[in-house]
């Protein structure tokens, strides 16, 4: 049987929905380990102490799959028609969490892109994720080709913003590598670490995790109050930075079918009608949103906090 060339493996994941694919090889990544000791020294990481574990793993992704001969990188976009927007009856919602998780919908991508690659290629064997894995998702792309770090510390991919998640998929087969991103093009702009209602943006492309609205309304499990308390309206992650780029505000792509429309009850639920939901009712109602993710209580929580 033949093995997968890097055409083959970019032209299947572009039909199964990914917007834009790259290749890189693994590659030892100490200079961002060491990075990330020190964010994490300052205790930018809050209540994420995922991020203190397996940095073996982070820092050389071979252990976690020791097989991997290619890293292959890619962008799905969830671009939004125009005139849609994050305010809802119960406050702002980022326009990544208004439709399907972008977890179930990679990982169902990845899973149909591998067996139809492994129906050409028998002896091919690949893992795959998306956000769940200690590999430094950004740094990969990057090194792919598909775009650069901007100040907000996010991936902005040329001509087309920064409006996509990140999927990873490693493979045991030796693919021809793209060209890494060496250009950065945030020039003398500083429009997103103005525009953060948080202050959580720093120099040297660095969130301060604990300040950002995301980890405040996402991540942050415990009640104990940290961080900003401006919200800016924000009840489920935030978009400001993104918002304000002049990267997604000069181009922007079609919405994607995958991650529209909005989850109409998004649109008439109302904090009432919220706590009146059973907690079955509403884990059944959001059963495909990344809003389940903290429970009712968690959203009921964020709201009280705006
Ligand atoms: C933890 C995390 C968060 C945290 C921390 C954010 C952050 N900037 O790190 C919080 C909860 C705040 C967050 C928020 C968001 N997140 Co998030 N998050 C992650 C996660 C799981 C890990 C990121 C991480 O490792 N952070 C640790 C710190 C230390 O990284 P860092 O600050 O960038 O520092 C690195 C570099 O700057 C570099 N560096 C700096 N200086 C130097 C110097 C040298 C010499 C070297 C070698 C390196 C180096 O080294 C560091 C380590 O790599 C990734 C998925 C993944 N596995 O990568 C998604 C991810 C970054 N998030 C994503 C998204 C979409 C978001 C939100 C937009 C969601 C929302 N709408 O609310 C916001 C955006 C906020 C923001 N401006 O960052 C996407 C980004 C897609 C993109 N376009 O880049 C990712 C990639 C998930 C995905 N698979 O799509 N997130
Ligand atoms: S997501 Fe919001 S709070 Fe976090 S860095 Fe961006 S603008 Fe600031
Ligand atoms: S808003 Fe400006 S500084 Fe921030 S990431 Fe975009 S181009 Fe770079």
């Amino acid at each position: 049987m033949p093995q997968v060339s890097s055409e083959l493996v970019k032209s299947v994941l572009i039909s199964t929905g990914f917007h834009a694919v790259g290749i890189t090889r693994p590659q030892l990544l100490s200079g961002h380990r060491k990075q990330l000791e020190d964010w994490i020294l300052n205790g930018f990481q809050g209540e994420m102490s995922y991020l203190e574990r397996n940095m073996e793993i982070r820092e050389d992704i071979r252990l976690l799959f020791p097989e991997v001969r290619s890293v292959v990188c890619c962008l799905m976009f969830y671009d939004k028609p125009s005139g849609f927007s994050v305010q809802t009856p119960l406050g702002k919602i980022s326009r990544y969490a208004a439709g399907p998780d972008y977890h179930l919908v990679i990982r169902e991508k990845f899973s149909a892109a591998l067996k139809i690659l492994q129906s050409t290629d028998g002896g091919l064997n690949g893992r795959f994720f998306t956000d769940s894995a200690p590999v430094f998702e950004r740094e990969y792309a990057r090194l792919a080709g598909l775009g650069w770090i901007g100040n907000h510390s996010l991936l902005i991919a040329p001509k087309r913003g920064s409006w996509f998640f990140i999927g990873i998929m490693l493979l045991n087969r030796d693919l021809e590598p793209d060209q890494p991103f060496n250009s950065a093009h945030c020039g003398t702009c500083t429009a997103c670490s103005d525009a953060c209602p948080a202050d959580a943006i720093l120099p040297g492309k660095t969130v301060n995790a604990v300040a950002c609205i995301s980890y405040q309304t996402i991540e942050k499990k415990s009640d104990t109050p940290d961080g900003s308390s401006n919200r800016d309206g924000w009840i489920w992650g935030c978009d400001r930075c993104q918002e304000v780029c002049p990267w997604n505000k000069r181009f922007s792509r079609p919405p994607v079918p995958d991650f529209f429309p909005a989850d109409p009850e998004l649109a008439s639920l109302t904090p009432d009608r919220l706590a009146a939901l059973s907690e079955n009712k509403f884990r059944k109602t959001f059963s495909r949103s990344p809003l389940i993710r903290r429970g009712k209580k968690g959203l009921i929580r964020n709201i009280s906090l705006l």
